[in-house]
């Protein structure tokens, strides 16, 4: 972690949002990654996202786990709850914090290696419960703190730094992620701020378990020839099936487009995602249909972007398991210690 913390001098004229905060407001401390990494890139699409979105800095709890990646939270968002968990376990302490407070807005980071190889049974499980986050991974093939290996989700076939062919099969997980059941599934890259900051908005719109993987190059260790995930091979093989304008309830719908040529996706807050289609046959709402064109396109090699599956009218893990509508943390002892009558009918109705 950086102990660097910016300056906090504002200029007088900065743009303020609704909630009176500028753009400065969400930043953290300096970063201390690479020059270059992608990582830092996606922080300042969450910067923006939030800043636009006009999220209050303190009803957010960002969490991590061990990585490049995973170290982030610290440059974002520095007024806001956060726990940089142990390595892959993020999806666990994000999933009992949520348990014990609805009210907040979850933001989980975590790296390839986090999430693919360590923490790939919490990820799953994060998935298939449908607990309402932004679950972002920032992919760049490698671990890059512990110096450039394979990480679990680099392509069979590309070549490390050193000139390594790796012999495994990527952990696909966006693949997974349909699979199990997320409600939000979006890929996107760390180059692209317009697709990226829009998709990160819609995320946060979304209720329930939403994913994206953006891919995230690693200048120090994973940006060669040979290289899936460097910027040059990202940029020639970046494969969008949509644009996606994010309009909240208060924005007038403006934007002119082609008849047939999108889809309006309204969620749950009455928030609306335009998706401009970009391949004419795909449908952002059939998780099957989205899971085969996803891999269709990526075995041809392609990078697939873009909001790949979006359940408008999604639940999550409260709903399912009808939990109280009020945080753990603000019922008091009457609710929470009913008293010895209430426990003998409870035992009684097991019995
Ligand atoms: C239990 C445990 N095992 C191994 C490590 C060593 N380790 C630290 S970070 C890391 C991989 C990070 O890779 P990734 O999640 O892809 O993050 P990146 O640095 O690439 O952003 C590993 C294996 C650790 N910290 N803890
Ligand atoms: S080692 Fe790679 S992932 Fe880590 S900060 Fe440097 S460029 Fe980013
Ligand atoms: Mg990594």
């Amino acid at each position: 972690m950086t102990y660097l913390a910016k300056p906090k001098l504002h200029h007088p004229t900065l743009a303020r949002n609704k909630v009176g905060y500028t753009r400065r407001d969400y930043e953290g401390r300096v970063s201390t990654l690479c020059a270059g990494c992608g990582h830092d890139s996606i922080s300042a699409a969450i910067i923006q996202a939030c800043w636009e979105l006009d999220v209050e800095p303190h009803r957010v709890a960002k969490l991590s786990g061990i990585g490049c990646s995973s170290k982030t939270p610290d440059y974002f968002l520095g007024a806001s709850h956060g726990f940089n968990t142990v390595h892959g376990r993020m999806p666990s302490v994000l999933t009992g914090a949520n348990l014990a407070n609805r009210d907040l807005l979850y933001l989980g980071v975590s790296g390839d290696g986090d999430s693919a190889s360590i923490g790939l049974g919490q990820f799953a499980h994060v998935m298939r419960r449908g607990v309402n986050m932004v679950y972002i991974v920032e992919n760049n093939g490698v671990y890059g703190l512990t110096k450039g290996q394979f990480s679990a989700t680099a392509d069979r076939g590309s070549k490390s730094k050193k000139g390594v062919i790796n012999p495994d099969a990527p952990v696909d997980l966006i693949g997974m992620a349909l699979q199990l059941g997320a409600t939000y599934v979006a890929r996107s890259f760390s180059g692209d701020k317009e697709q990226l900051v829009p998709l990160i908005k819609g995320a946060i719109a979304h209720r329930g378990a939403a994913f994206i993987d953006v891919i995230s190059p690693c200048v120090a260790f994973n940006n060669h020839a040979g290289s899936t995930r460097s910027y040059d091979y990202v940029r020639e093989h970046n494969e969008a099936v949509s644009r996606i304008d994010f309009i909240s309830p208060r924005n007038e719908i403006t934007a002119e487009v082609e008849p047939g040529g999108f889809v309006d996706v309204e969620q749950h807050d009455g928030t609306v995602l335009r998706l401009r289609k970009l391949h004419a046959d795909y449908d952002p709402t059939d998780r099957v249909a989205a899971m085969s064109h996803v891999q269709a396109l990526q075995a041809q090699g392609e990078v697939v972007t873009g909001l790949l599956y979006v359940e408008a009218e999604s639940g999550d893990l409260h709903e399912a398991l009808n939990t109280s509508a009020r945080p753990l943390n603000a019922l008091d002892e009457a609710v929470l210690c009913p008293g010895e009558a209430a426990l003998a009918r409870l035992n009684a109705s097991l019995r």
